[in-house]
């Protein structure tokens, strides 16, 4: 029987590339029919066949406390009702400003944008402007929105420049960008070595979250905050996705390691368009109309998403939650963890406060290298099998999941079930 998913799918594709927004939606990765989402509450949403998921993609981060949290929406409505934008600045975007610098102390200005390809492009050119340098260094691996000098896969040497990873980014726009190994301390040291007076910046997922969920080393982000202060490059934690995510504070404040620049996104949008980046005074005081370094945006700050992120930043400041969330986390790891093992699958999964990864591999990844060997094949038919038992993940073995403070404990054991109902159909 068709589905209505198909049928949007097929009508979708006729005025859409690929049917889909954004590419990982597509189900490309994992094969079949995107579902088309029609609502979402609390840990769940529902596609166009009515059928409800237990959703751990979460908006890829942002649906923290939830969707559709009453609190939430109302803000957003009351927000809503007074004018959707103004192109001129209001005292909300003062607040969440303030909100962000108290919360992430690294954070004494912050410039607010409306997606996360906006802050990391803006901290690269802060950082770019205010060095005066051009080199760039990222790791493979990490993934940081779709500007030009950052879809780069590594150069065939160790330390070589990279390659485009997109058509349509010339050869020119990344042969600054040097992409080096994720976790690998020694290789970073070598290349400051090498070049370090012409390095702008470092930019860093400090938990990596895009080719699944891999932990950095203490001594990886030691080792960079330690060469960044020696050679005077801009050291920019890209916490767009484990930002309010995996601790209050980011992981900065789980790694106590102070960045130059941050970007932030997803959470302090709660589901609308809001992001960021910030840091020290002296490097922000570059931006325009303040300095030379150019960045404007027509939606920056609108007052609607500025409602829906500062809303959703006072539950998360709410006594216990991050508690709450990472022991929620580590019950759904632990479980699927179990029933793998129950089921004779080969199997490790990792949990950081609201954020996990699971590897079809005996252990849990530490670089791309490794979680790249992961079984990809194993991993899509487990997710067909959940969805299919009504529980929806990521849909690709190399993206991290999300839990929510509505994912209680009768919601972590459905899914346990579901899963130990998948993990036979493996063996
Ligand atoms: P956006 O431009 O998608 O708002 O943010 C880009 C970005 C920057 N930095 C990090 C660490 C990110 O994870 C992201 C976006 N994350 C992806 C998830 N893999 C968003 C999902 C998508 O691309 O559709």
């Amino acid at each position: 029987m068709t589905s209505n998913n198909d049928t949007l799918f097929a009508r979708a594709q006729l005025t859409t590339p690929g049917g889909v927004n954004s590419p990982v939606r597509a189900f490309r990765s994992v094969g079949g029919t995107p579902r088309f989402i029609t609502r979402a509450e609390g840990p769940y949403f529902w596609d166009a066949d009515d059928r409800r998921y237990i959703d751990y993609i979460g908006s890829w981060g942002p649906a923290i406390v939830g969707h559709a949290h009453p609190a939430v929406i109302k803000a957003v409505q009351e927000a809503a009702a007074r004018g959707l934008s103004f192109g001129a600045p209001t005292q909300g975007e003062i607040e969440i400003a303030e909100e962000i610098c108290k919360l992430v102390p690294s954070i004494e200005q912050v410039r607010l944008v409306s997606s996360g390809t906006e802050a990391t492009m803006s901290a690269l050119r802060l950082a770019r402007g205010a060095t005066g340098r051009d080199k760039i260094v990222k790791f493979e691996g990490c993934y940081h929105g779709h500007a030009d000098s950052l879809l780069v896969k590594a150069g065939s040497g160790l330390l070589t420049f990279g390659n485009p990873t997109s058509a349509g980014v010339p050869e020119d726009f990344v042969k600054h960008t040097l992409v080096l190994d994720y976790n690998n301390a020694q290789q970073l040291e070598d290349a400051f070595k090498d070049m370090g007076d012409q390095i702008a910046c470092v930019i860093v997922e400090p938990v990596a979250g895009n080719m699944n969920l891999v932990r950095a080393t203490p001594e990886f982000l030691q080792t960079m905050r330690r060469l960044c202060t020696q050679y005077g490059t801009v050291l920019i934690f890209d916490e767009v996705m484990c930002g309010f995510r995996v601790a209050l504070g980011g992981a900065q404040a789980l790694y106590d390691i102070k960045p130059d620049i941050t970007a932030l996104g997803k959470v302090i949008g709660g589901g609308l368009p809001v992001a960021a980046f910030g840091g020290r005074a002296d490097l922000m005081g570059h931006m325009a109309p303040l300095g030379p370094v150019y960045q404007a945006g027509t939606l920056s700050g609108n007052p609607v998403a500025v409602a829906a992120g500062m809303s959703t930043l006072k539950l998360i400041q709410e006594p216990g939650f991050y508690t709450r969330l990472g022991t929620q986390t580590s019950k759904l790891v632990n479980g699927l963890s179990a029933a793998a093992k129950e089921a004779g699958v080969t199997f490790s999964g990792d949990a950081i406060g609201g954020m996990f990864g699971l590897y079809f591999a005996a252990a849990v990844p530490d670089s791309y290298a490794t979680v790249m060997a992961s079984n990809k094949d194993l991993f899509n038919k487990f997710f067909h099998a959940m969805l299919d038992a009504g529980v929806y993940l990521a849909p690709s073995a190399f993206e991290a999941g999300f839990v929510s403070a509505q994912h209680d404990d009768a919601v972590i054991e459905a899914t346990i079930a579901a899963a130990r109902g998948a993990f036979a159909q493996l063996v």
